[in-house]
């Protein structure tokens, strides 16, 4: 995508594309995706309404219309839920999606990129990486809560915004073919990578044929449940579930793995010094009981089961994505340095190998909260 910075004539007329409440201070760009542009919108006015404004990437994502036609069925669904329950704030804890002055969702330019406005949530922080229990458990208790809401949604009102997105056969072929290809001339120095992945790709298989012999069910899950994708209000209190985008069918388990490949990493997902790369048993344990207290209801015993795997596979599919990226010539992911994607690949391989070592005592604890939580609700 074209990250070359945008004149502030074109964020205005833009922008007044939208139906806006404000007389705008400033247009910032604001966060760490690596897929979305992000702009913060500033209102003159203290006490009115900010706005986050965003270019979705039309190469990722393929059919905008469609996924925001799942931003609204999902947001409208939560917010219906929320409704429901004492005490819940529909405007802080569910995005706000702003409509065009045509009633759209999103809104068309004249060089084919899609914008989208949501009302920004102020007094808001995502983090990148986690600090605390605290935030830990509150993280999963967000994204406990938001598959619970989910999971009386009509699947037929979510499109796959992006097909196999987290299936690991298609993830290992596509990785397969770059390696044939080899199209930026990278093969001969990634081979320890390649043989570490190929060692595990039957291992690695398990949720997918549990889930093709119908013993995992599939669900609406949120499909990108890295920390930074759920708001935490000023007292580190879970707000709000962000980035839905890839809000479509899955398995929990790859939501739990892919929120515990962030927590509990000691750094950060691409770190370049791979000694650094330890465990926060700790952060793993609130996290799990946040999430377990609110998810405990509708996840069958096979699903308690999947957790594990979820949190060996999501590390390990993220490795196999950047190591395509890189092979490819970084066409997905935004990078930083030419060798961001290949630091990236060896920082998740080198998270894999610690999970694995922590089999015993991870797995572990996932059981003993379950049955735990159990016991405390007869
Ligand atoms: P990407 O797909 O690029 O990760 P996100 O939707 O996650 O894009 O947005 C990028 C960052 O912007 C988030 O990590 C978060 O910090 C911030 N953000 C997103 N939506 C909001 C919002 N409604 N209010 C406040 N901050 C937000
Ligand atoms: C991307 O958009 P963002 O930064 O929240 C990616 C995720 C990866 C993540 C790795 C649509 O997430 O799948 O896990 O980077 N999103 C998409 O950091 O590919
Ligand atoms: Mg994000």
């Amino acid at each position: 995508m074209d990250t070359t910075a945008l004149t502030d004539n074109h964020l205005s007329s833009l922008i007044s594309e939208f139906k806006i409440d404000a007389q705008i201070a400033s247009v910032k760009p604001f966060g760490s995706g690596h897929i979305n542009d992000t702009y913060r919108i500033t209102n003159n006015n203290p006490n009115g309404v900010d706005y986050l404004l965003q270019r979705v990437n039309h190469h990722v994502f393929r059919d905008v219309p469609a996924l925001m036609q799942n931003l609204v069925n999902v947001t409208n669904h939560l917010k219906q839920m929320l409704l429901t329950i004492q005490g819940a704030d529909i405007e802080k804890e569910v995005l706000t999606i702003v409509e065009t002055k045509n009633n759209q969702p999103y809104f068309k330019d004249e060089d084919g990129n899609y914008w989208r406005i949501f009302h920004f949530l102020k007094n808001t922080r995502s983090y990148d990486q986690v600090e605390t229990e605290k935030q830990a458990f509150e993280g999963g208790k967000a994204f406990g809560r938001f598959q619970t809401l989910l999971s009386g949604l009509d699947t037929s009102l979510v499109k796959d915004t992006i097909p196999d997105f987290h299936n690991i056969e298609s993830r290992l072929s596509k990785l397969l073919t770059a390696i044939d290809k080899n199209a930026a001339g990278r093969l001969n120095e990634v081979l320890p990578e390649i043989e570490f992945i190929k060692a595990r790709a039957n291992k690695m298989n398990e949720i997918l044929s549990s889930g093709r012999a119908g013993i995992l069910p599939q669900r609406i899950v949120h499909n990108d449940t890295k920390f930074n994708n759920v708001l935490l209000d000023n007292e580190d209190k879970a707000q709000c579930v962000i980035d839905l985008d890839t809000v479509m069918a899955g398995y929990v388990a790859y939501d739990f793995g892919d929120s515990i490949r962030t927590i509990i990493n000691t750094t950060a997902e691409d770190e370049a010094d791979l000694k650094l790369i330890g465990l926060k048993i700790t952060l793993f344990e609130a996290y799990t009981k946040g999430y377990l207290q609110e998810a405990i209801d509708f996840l069958t015993e096979a699903e308690i089961n999947s957790l594990f795997k979820g949190v060996l596979l999501l590390p390990y599919i993220q490795a196999v994505r950047f190591l395509t990226d890189y092979l490819e010539g970084d066409h997905y992911f935004k990078i930083h340095s030419p060798d961001h994607n290949l630091q990236r690949t060896k920082a998740q391989l080198a998270l894999v190998k610690k999970l694995e070592e922590n089999q015993e005592t991870l797995q572990q604890i996932i059981l003993n909260t379950w049955l735990k939580l159990k016991k405390q609700s007869g």
